[in-house]
């Protein structure tokens, strides 16, 4: 019998990910070792695949280590802490996990959307606190209804959210580094022409160098106090700092966040904040969504090591 590649799995994923991996592989948990540098000089060499997520990656010292590195598998559509042109020059092929997250994704952003707009957090709270017997009804809310959207980013996720806020009559725009000739939705050249034309800006762009910080200062003031903004791309492409100011001083309506610069840490300036939806990274986290992504790792890597391509690399 063929002997099975070796993975190094570099950090906890799912059960589900880690039992089929051992099903199909030998597998080192590099999580697991309390002497990094030592496991990895004893294992480095065997290692023909990597397990890993967009967040984590695998950093070059850990790469260097390993010289017979051929793929890394990475949970999540997102691979920011993935170097892939360090990856393309050693020869080392990297997958992801596009698609099979799309609906839910669509999903969280419209719930974050309903909740910020109707205020269902606060009315949840009202309710419970017994103010509706004792200080009446919870005041009017705002509507979705009629509301222009902007979407950064018609990629697999907005296209989905587009479609969504179409289903609550919202008008769409959207801006890209360039406009997709089949979709027939207005284009915007400019984002901070289309922030000032929308009411509502959701920010759906991965991250990179160019998307650093997008959202800044002009960005937001373009959009203006009754606008809304949501973010469910990645952190690091807001202006967080200029952002919380901005809702502190009423110079933008709202914000619902899924992503945050320094992850797990939020800005504690957002905590007492009324006109803000907080939400802890979990756009995809469904039972459902988040086996799919991790079935997609351990496929990716079983595609590779039957001498086939990769089911979704990254181009
Ligand atoms: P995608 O299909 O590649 O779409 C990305 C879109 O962003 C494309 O339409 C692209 O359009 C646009 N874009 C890229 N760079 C841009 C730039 N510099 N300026 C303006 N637009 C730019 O990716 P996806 O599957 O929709 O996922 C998008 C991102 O969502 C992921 O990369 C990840 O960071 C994030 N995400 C977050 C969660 C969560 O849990 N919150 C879950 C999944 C994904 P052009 O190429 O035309 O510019
Ligand atoms: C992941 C994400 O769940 O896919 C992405 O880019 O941000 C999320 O779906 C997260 O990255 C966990 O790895």
């Amino acid at each position: 019998m063929a002997s099975l590649a070796d993975i190094l799995v570099v950090r906890p994923m799912m059960p589900s990910v880690e039992e089929a991996l051992a099903e199909a592989f030998t597998v080192h948990k590099l999580y697991e070792a309390d002497d990094k540098t030592a496991f990895l000089a004893r294992v480095g060499s065997q290692v023909r695949g990597v397990a890993t997520n967009g967040h984590t990656g695998c950093p070059p010292e850990i790469m260097n280590k390993l010289p017979n590195l051929e793929m890394i598998s990475s949970f999540g559509v997102g691979y920011d802490a993935i170097d892939t042109e360090d990856c393309r020059a050693r020869g080392i092929r990297v997958s992801n996990t596009p698609d099979v997250l799309t609906d839910a994704m669509a999903e969280t952003t419209m719930g974050l959307m309903i909740a910020l707009c109707r205020r269902i957090p606060q009315a949840d709270a009202y309710t419970r606190a017994g103010r509706w017997a004792a200080e009446g009804n919870f005041p009017l809310t705002g509507e979705l209804t009629g509301r222009t959207l902007g979407i950064l980013g018609l990629g697999r996720i907005g296209k989905e959210v587009a479609r969504r806020a179409q289903a609550f009559k919202m008008q769409v725009v959207y801006h890209g580094r360039s406009r997709q000739k089949d979709e027939p939705y207005p284009y915007y050249a400019s984002l901070v022409e289309m922030a000032k034309a929308s009411d509502w800006l959701v920010c759906i762009v991965p991250g990179s160098a160019e998307t650093d910080k997008i959202i800044n200062d002009e960005v937001i003031d373009a959009l203006g106090p009754q606008g809304m903004f949501v973010n469910v791309g990645r952190g690091s492409s807001v202006d967080e700092a200029a952002l919380v100011k901005a809702l502190q001083e009423g110079r933008i309506g709202g914000a619902a966040l899924d992503v945050f610069e320094d992850e797990p840490n939020v800005p504690e300036a957002l905590f007492p904040l009324d006109n803000v939806v907080l939400s802890p990274h979990q756009g995809s986290a469904t039972h459902k969504t988040r086996w799919a992504m991790g079935d997609l790792v351990v496929r990716n890597l079983k595609a590779h090591f039957a001498g086939l391509p990769a089911i979704t690399p990254v181009s």
